[in-house]
């Protein structure tokens, strides 16, 4: 560089001299932008090489470590559609609360519904340790900008029902829940854990509703057909779209964010739940349903593909209605945020006073 200026110098006049002087600044500057640019590229490759060993060693990566932008990215839009999912999930069964057959009943489901807000507030706190902001994560649910799990835009019609998401829906939430626990991401591994030991109390007392029913009167017993022919291929629907049209699924396993692709899940609930429905002398609603000698596990019939984008597209029979519901909550819950910060903002007063 001091070459080239005293080059310029030599063979210059003064008007040549100032604007080669620019000039030469101007090359200067883009080569040092070009250069900090490829060292950061560089340092970013090899944080991103480090990360991923550590992934591939099966280290957690906790809140404080760095992660690739598009790793918390991922985690955010995971975790807080599967918030919102455990928070939405309480209205088709609080819908019920009230016309529980008898007080043992209406007890259960009453610690269920509360079992799946204390989810709720888990994976919150969960996103938060990403940087996400509560307020804004739920402010995207009430806008219709986040997702949550399809199943819950269907609607309970009857007692059986209860039992139908028991069974089925946190039958296919544990089925799901269960790997995450070995997510690579700390926090919600750990979060995972208490909750798939409640989720399994769950299902056990919706197969329990449904043993029940089927093994009632015969009215009871077609309640109970009915919620799953309601209720089977929507749980099936759960574990998202098929693996050739999941464009998260690739890079989440090599991430070790999901230990499995959606149809794996999907066809081990399958595997363990047609013997179930059997064993209560319930039919699983599909003509194609049938064992499988070779590869050990039942095939089942076409999923209806289009019903599923409906529903997550906000077309689902109980889409508008949830969403207003936790609005309205939010809007109603109001006075409790404002006396909640009243009460505290007195009592840190009165300790610094
Ligand atoms: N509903 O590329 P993929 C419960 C979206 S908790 C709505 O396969 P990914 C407890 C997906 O977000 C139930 N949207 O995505 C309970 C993505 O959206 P984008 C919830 C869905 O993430 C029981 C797009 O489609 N559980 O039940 C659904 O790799 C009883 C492409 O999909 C969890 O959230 C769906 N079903 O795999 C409460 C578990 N499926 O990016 C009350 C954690 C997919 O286009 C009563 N989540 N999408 O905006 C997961 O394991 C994954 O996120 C999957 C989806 C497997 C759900």
């Amino acid at each position: 560089m001091l070459k080239l200026i005293n080059l310029i110098l030599i063979t210059s006049d003064r008007k040549h001299c100032s604007i080669s002087f620019v000039l030469v600044g101007v090359v200067y500057t883009y080569i040092c932008l070009v250069n900090a640019l490829f060292m950061k590229n560089i340092d970013i490759k090899s944080l991103e090489e480090k990360f991923q060993k550590k992934i591939d060693a099966d280290i957690k990566i906790e809140p404080n470590d760095w992660m690739p932008d598009n790793y918390r990215a991922t985690l955010i839009r995971q975790i807080s559609q599967h918030a919102h999912s455990e928070i939405v999930g309480m209205l088709p069964e609080g819908n019920w609360i009230t016309r529980a057959p008898n007080l043992r009943r209406k007890a259960v489901l009453l610690a269920k519904v509360q079992d799946e807000a204390g989810h709720g507030l888990y994976l919150y706190c969960a996103t938060e340790t990403l940087g996400a902001d509560r307020e804004e994560t739920i402010d995207d649910l009430h806008s219709g900008k986040a997702k949550y799990s399809s199943i819950f835009n269907y609607p309970t019609l009857s007692w059986a029902d209860m039992g139908a998401i028991g069974w089925l829906v946190d039958g296919a939430a544990i089925m799901n829940q269960v790997p995450l626990c070995r997510c690579s991401y700390g926090p919600y591994a750990r979060a995972m854990v208490r909750v798939c030991k409640e989720e399994s109390f769950h299902q056990r007392q919706g197969f329990e509703i449904m043993t029940k029913l089927a093994s009632g009167t015969k009215e009871q017993k077609e309640m109970a057909q009915d919620a799953l022919n309601r209720f089977w291929w929507p749980s099936l629907m759960m574990f998202g779209p098929s693996d050739a049209d999941s464009k998260h699924t690739d890079q989440s396993m090599k991430w070790k964010i999901k230990r499995h692709t959606n149809d794996e899940l999907r066809q081990q609930f399958v595997d363990i739940t047609v013997p179930q429905a059997e064993m209560i002398g319930l039919t699983i609603p599909d003509n194609d349903l049938k064992w499988n000698e070779s590869t050990k596990s039942y095939t089942y019939g076409a999923i209806n593909w289009d019903e599923f984008w409906q529903v997550v597209g906000g077309n689902g029979p109980c889409n508008k209605e949830r969403v207003d519901a936790r609005r309205k909550a939010k809007e109603d819950g109001k006075w409790v945020v404002e006396a909640a910060m009243a009460f505290a903002n007195k009592r840190s007063a009165k300790k610094s006073a």
